[in-house]
């Protein structure tokens, strides 16, 4: 795909030296991993308060173990796609940080150095009762969960609604946020606080945003450049056009 850029945005591109890639469902929808809303949305399915939860956790852990092996056998099969791909090449010419909220690996798969997740990730799983990581899956017992050999519930090591962000990965993305010249926002629907708000922060740090997105977002009115469309393609040809001019 072959892109006009508007100046301001290459103007934008040719000075920048630090780059923030702020990511969410949507940069991963062309490896094949449903997002959460939307008409294709895993969330259309299953309702999300029934399930990315603590009470519901607790309540039918059977239930909401089955659903994250699921998403995880989705994700182990899944490649990293041109979107993914094209953010790890950025590094070649820019001091590139991924903020992201996937919870799927697949930025770290395509080979980026610095990503912060800021929802956990879903091959991590921990006990509720002592907190150890489990560090091989058990087999599931009778009930059909996952047990640590203190006999406490493992869970996957996602944020939950109602949980906090880890502190130290949301610090460090503000903080590299505040550093950088350039902040890509792919492919989220920027409904879920507190990640969402990193836009309007970015927006307060005076970077240059760009929002890339198959459609508008609440977000869509503090963006410098909008790209509607999908990740893959957009980031493929801005990438290019970087290599003409540091290549
Ligand atoms: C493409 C594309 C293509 C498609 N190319 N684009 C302030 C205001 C209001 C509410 C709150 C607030 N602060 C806190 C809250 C409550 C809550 C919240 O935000 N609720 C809102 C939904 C109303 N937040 C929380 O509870 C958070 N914790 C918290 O605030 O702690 C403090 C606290 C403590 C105690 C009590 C209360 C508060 C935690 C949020 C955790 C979110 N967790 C999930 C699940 C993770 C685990 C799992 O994977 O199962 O994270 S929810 C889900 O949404 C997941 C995602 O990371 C997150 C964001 O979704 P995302 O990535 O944006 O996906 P979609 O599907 O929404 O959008 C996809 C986009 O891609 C769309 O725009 C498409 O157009 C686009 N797209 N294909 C480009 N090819
Ligand atoms: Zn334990």
């Amino acid at each position: 795909m072959s892109l006009l850029l508007e100046k301001h945005f290459i103007d934008a591109l040719k000075k920048a030296r630090r780059i923030v890639f702020f990511t969410g469902s949507g940069i991963s929808a062309e490896s094949g991993i449903p997002t959460f809303r939307g008409e294709e949305g895993l969330w259309n399915k299953f309702k999300p308060e029934e399930l990315a939860n603590f009470n519901a956790f607790i309540k039918n852990p059977a239930l909401v173990t089955d659903w994250y092996n699921f998403r995880r056998e989705i994700v182990r099969k899944a490649l990293p796609n041109p979107g993914h791909l094209s953010i790890y090449e950025f590094e070649k010419f820019y001091d590139v940080t991924v903020v992201t909220q996937n919870v799927d690996n697949l930025h770290k798969r395509a080979g980026s150095s610095i990503v912060l997740e800021l929802h956990g990730n879903i091959e991590r799983n921990f006990c509720i009762s002592c907190g150890k990581d489990a560090v091989e899956m058990p087999e599931k017992d009778k009930s059909g969960v996952f047990r640590c050999e203190c006999g406490g519930l493992l869970r996957p090591g996602v944020v939950w609604f109602g949980e906090n962000l880890p502190t130290a990965i949301f610090d460090a993305a503000e903080v590299a946020i505040s550093k950088s010249d350039l902040v890509f926002v792919v492919g989220t629907s920027l409904q879920v606080y507190p990640a969402a708000s990193l836009v309007q922060f970015a927006k307060g740090c005076n970077c240059y945003i760009v929002e890339i997105n198959t459609e508008n977002t609440p977000g869509s009115y503090l963006a410098d450049q909008k790209f509607i469309g999908k990740s893959g393609a957009h980031l493929s040809a801005i990438l290019e056009h970087v290599k003409r001019f540091r290549g």
